[in-house]
């Protein structure tokens, strides 16, 4: 608020410093990049030439009782945003707003350019408790965008969306609905994204999904898909490809009633959402089933999105999951809902990296983990169905302060780091003896570190 205030009471002298900080806000809302803090948000909407008309329109709906407002979640937060919604090269201005009044009521208001002038073209009211999320996907080949405007709803798990698209000078809404999660993604690879909507039936407790599709006029419903039976949650949806070449495909992550977790692989087919994963019979995706949390992902980085299954690694128990260790089986899927093996791996999520099992080892891989003072080695090898026991290869995570120098006096194979940990390797002396040990090149390629982004 101090900056604020700043701001609005600034003296000669402080001017040259003020014009700076507005210039440095309003390139954050040119770049799009989010201001997280509401202090800065208040600040956000002071605009230079360029914008004074857009101000003074700012300015009456302050003094009709508004207060700036924003967005809490997803990429687009600003309080103003400068997006093309038709197309003409000409930014149009949404903007946010709540009732000054307690609880008050949110407004989005879209003022579209018209010469020197922002002329009003719509506002609509929510009646959500906060705007949740905004986003413009693409709905035209032309370059038309949406607003996709999210409500979080008093008590309901459910969400409200209104979507709105700018008809002319004026803003028109061609959706309103609730939903439980959604994506907006270019499924038929036609240059127009479609609304995929997940919603949960109220007397079924069904999860459904739903694809939405915009003409010139609407956006209309175009089909329907139930997803696996008893889902708990949804823990997570992203779009990724089957194969390189085609648009993409939906992957709804899920947790089980019974415990468990499942993805929901989905695809455009004509007017279709199709679920290529449910199986008819037991109306579950069995083939991706896994007791234990994982998503899927592009976890090769060839472009393609695979989905993991999980094995109990032998030496272990079900009954005791806390110390369960896992083999991870990522499998890529055709359109016809078949998987197939892409690779096999041990993840270690909390340590950031993973390792990829050779063929050779099979269902024998196997891990033993030792927990020291800010160090922790995992030893892969193998554990035969005799009760034979053969390690390959100690990874070595080194954590703490002083890291980096610990591990610089190990003598170890280096693995790179992430940004609170140093990993190496050592061969353990069996390998050398046996005929499915790995060779120092051999551990480098299966060893990876986990990019961040996988943790939101
Ligand atoms: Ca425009
Ligand atoms: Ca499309
Ligand atoms: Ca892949």
């Amino acid at each position: 608020m101090l900056k604020y205030k700043k701001v609005i009471f600034l003296k000669k002298t402080a001017r040259l410093a003020a014009v700076c900080a507005v210039l440095i806000c309003v390139l954050l809302v040119l770049s799009g990049c989010s201001i997280q803090s509401e202090d800065e948000l208040l600040v956000a909407p002071k605009f230079p030439k360029d914008y004074q008309t857009l101000q003074s329109k700012f300015d009456q709906i302050l003094a009709s009782g508004q207060r700036y407002a924003s967005p809490e979640e997803g990429e687009n937060r600003n309080t103003l945003q400068l997006v093309d919604l038709d197309a003409d090269g000409e930014n149009e201005a949404i903007s946010f707003f709540q009732d000054a009044g307690e609880n008050g009521a949110f407004s989005v208001y879209v003022h579209k350019k018209i010469g020197d002038e922002y002329i009003q073209a719509g506002v609509i009211n929510g009646t959500g408790t906060k705007i949740a999320e905004v986003r413009y996907p693409k709905i035209s080949v032309d370059g038309d965008r949406a607003i996709v405007v999210c409500w979080a709803l008093d008590g309901n798990v459910n969400r409200g969306m209104t979507v709105l698209r700018l008809n002319g000078t004026f803003v028109e809404t061609i959706l309103d609905i609730d939903y439980t999660t959604f994506i907006t993604s270019d499924l038929d690879a036609d240059g127009q994204e479609e609304l995929i909507v997940v919603v949960q039936e109220a007397l079924t407790g069904r999860f459904l999904a739903r694809l939405y599709s915009s003409n010139e006029k609407e956006m209309s419903l175009l089909s329907q898909e139930v997803l696996s039976r008893d889902i708990k949650k949804i823990n997570n949806i992203q779009d990724g490809r089957l194969d390189k070449y085609s648009g993409f495909a939906v992957f709804v992550e899920s947790s089980l009633e019974n415990g468990g977790y499942l993805t929901d692989v989905l695809i455009r087919d004509g007017n279709n959402i199709k679920n290529i994963t449910i199986d008819a019979i037991s109306e579950t995706s069995d083939t991706t089933y896994r007791p234990i949390i994982v998503n899927s992902t592009d976890v090769d980085g060839d472009g393609v999105t695979e989905v993991p299954t999980a094995k109990i690694m032998p030496g272990y128990s079900k009954d005791d999951i806390t110390d369960a260790q896992w083999r991870i089986i990522w499998s890529k899927y055709n359109t016809n809902g078949s998987p197939s093996k892409v690779f096999e791996t041990y993840h270690n999520i909390n340590e950031e990296w993973f390792f990829v099992i050779p063929d050779e080892w099979g269902d024998n891989a196997t891990v033993v983990r030792k927990q020291l003072t800010d160090e922790t080695i995992t030893t892969i090898g193998t554990l035969s169905s005799s009760g034979k026991y053969t390690p390959y290869v100690n990874i070595f995570v080194f954590t703490g302060d002083d890291r980096e120098q610990r591990s610089s006096q190990f003598s170890g194979i280096p693995l790179g780091n992430s940004m609170s940990a140093v990993f190496a390797a050592t061969i353990s002396s069996e390998s050398l003896s046996e005929g499915l040990g790995m060779s120092e090149e051999e551990i480098r390629d299966a060893f990876n570190i986990i990019p961040r982004s996988w943790h939101s």
